[in-house]
């Protein structure tokens, strides 16, 4: 078998695993290519003011790393405007804040294609090529234009919206076409890929086999659902370092005997935090005891500022952390601390194994890592609770948190009172089922997975005959 090579938007070479680096992407893919001698291939972060094609090349962690700059306004027009101000949205069921330009798709299609200039000479015979996320849906037509007849897998990490939800972007077949140019089209949940099934069937008039061959435009792609796991094996020595353990003992003195809830999120809209912070409230309405006993602690790292929505979700949240602060808070107590810095990966599971409750409750999401990381985090003997949104995809694997229905303040505010009071027995038992299954579904046999069904896959030789 030739190279693996792995094409994500941005490239974030393999290094230390405690940087304070934000975005499971990032986390999880660094540690699918530390034992590949790969190549990993994307955007270098940088602009230029106009586009050369310069590639520039690295060998870095046992990877090679090749990364071009984009213009501003490919900036603008790809990744702040179709990616996160079309496409994310939309994908994440927010249909009211999904903007759509002519600009915005024309910048997507321009940058799909200099990606494709910039990849093609590097790509070998025997080379599988692995595309993630929304960002680069299109860049194996651009491949296919090219010449490029290798295997080529496209992993999803977002969540696959309903199809009539998909039907309201503007040209959404030919979205959907370009994807039939991959060989491989891998999703996060079963809920995404058969989602991803109906709209071929409903929409497209296409048809999927049983063995999940879908075919449209004359073309076939095979579909799966590869759930990301959690590099667990480098969490945990994380979670056992002095940064670590230093912080488990700074945040255990502060707790003055209270019990901590946590979450821990990009702040984005889509992770329901406004929804988040008016259970609790809801909690300390329903249950006074639990004033003073109890407080919130919200980690939520700033991301796409240039985006105006991530503004306003800002200032909303701002508004109601100081509402309920201000509504309950004692001379010694503040129901919410609210940080909106980023933390290493060390120090964050220092903070998640002081935490008696983890409270992951996106309206919306791929799967979640947050989840994942904080049971690796937690003490075997005296393990914490997961509370957990049912619209996460890692739903569907991590059955035995507390599985709740974010927009329904009420159960999770009962979620989060259950969880306080759960025996220790009930809360072993719990979390030693969902660690024996991080393990099994961990990032390298997700990896390994994807990558076989790659190798295997029969769609791209019928490509070569046809
Ligand atoms: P994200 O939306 O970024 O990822 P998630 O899976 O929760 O969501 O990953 C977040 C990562 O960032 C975690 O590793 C977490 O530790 C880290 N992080 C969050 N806040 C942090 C902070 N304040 N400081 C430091 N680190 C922080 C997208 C999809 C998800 C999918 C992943 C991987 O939206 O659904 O699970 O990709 O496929």
């Amino acid at each position: 078998m030739g190279r693996l090579i792995v094409v994500s938007n941005r490239v974030q070479p393999p290094g230390d695993a405690s940087s304070g680096a934000v975005g499971g992407l990032a986390m999880a893919l660094a540690a699918a290519l530390r034992e590949h001698s790969g190549v990993w291939f994307g955007w270098s972060g940088q602009t230029i003011e106009e586009h050369t094609g310069q590639l520039s090349v690295q060998r870095i962690g046992g990877v090679t790393v090749a990364t071009i700059d984009l213009e501003p306004q490919d900036l603008d027009e790809y990744y702040n405007g179709y990616a996160n101000k079309t496409l994310w949205p939309l994908f994440h069921y927010r249909v009211d804040l999904s903007v759509y330009e002519r600009s915005f798709s024309e910048g997507y299609g321009r940058v799909n294609a200099r990606f494709a200039d910039a990849l093609a000479p590097l790509i070998q015979p025997d080379d599988m090529v692995w595309v993630h996320d929304y960002h680069l849906m299109p860049l194996a037509q651009e491949l296919r234009r090219r010449g490029v007849k290798n295997r080529i897998g496209f992993f999803l990490h977002i969540p696959w919206p309903a199809r009539r939800l998909l039907a309201t972007l503007p040209n959404h077949r030919d979205l959907v076409e370009a994807l039939f140019d991959y060989d491989l089209l891998g999703f996060q949940t079963e809920d995404s890929a058969s989602a991803f099934e109906d709209y071929v069937t409903g929409e497209l008039d296409g048809s999927v086999t049983p063995d999940r061959r879908a075919h449209a435009f004359g073309r076939t792609a095979q579909v799966g659902a590869f759930p990301i796991g959690l590099d667990v094996e480098t969490f945990e020595a994380a979670a056992h370092d002095e940064v670590a353990v230093a912080e488990y003992e700074r945040m255990h003195a502060s707790l003055n005997g209270r019990a901590m809830i946590l979450g821990v999120d990009r702040l984005d809209y889509s992770k329901g935090l406004e929804e988040r912070f008016l259970a609790y409230e809801q909690a300390l309405l329903d249950h006074e005891e639990l004033r003073e006993k109890v407080f919130l602690l919200q980690i939520a790292t700033p991301s796409r500022e240039e985006v105006d929505a991530y503004q306003d979700i800002r200032a909303r949240l701002d508004a109601v952390t100081g509402r309920i602060n201000g509504a309950f808070a004692t001379v010694d107590w503040v129901p919410i601390r609210y940080v909106n810095r980023a933390y290493r990966r060390d120090e964050l599971a220092g903070v998640y194994r002081a935490a008696k409750i983890g409270l992951v409750t996106p309206l919306r999401d791929g799967m979640n890592l947050v989840a994942k990381e904080y049971v690796a985090a937690q003490d075997p003997e005296d393990p914490g609770v997961l509370v957990l949104s049912q619209f996460a995809g890692a739903s569907e694997q991590m059955t035995q948190a507390l599985i709740v229905n974010p927009f329904n303040r009420e159960e999770v505010a009962e979620a989060i009172v259950r969880g306080l009071a759960m025996p220790k027995s009930e809360r072993i038992a719990r979390w030693a089922e969902l660690m024996a299954d991080l393990r099994r579904t961990d990032v390298t046999a997700w990896r390994d997975a994807f990558v076989k069904a790659l190798a295997s896959d029969t769609a791209g030789t019928e490509r070569l005959a046809g």
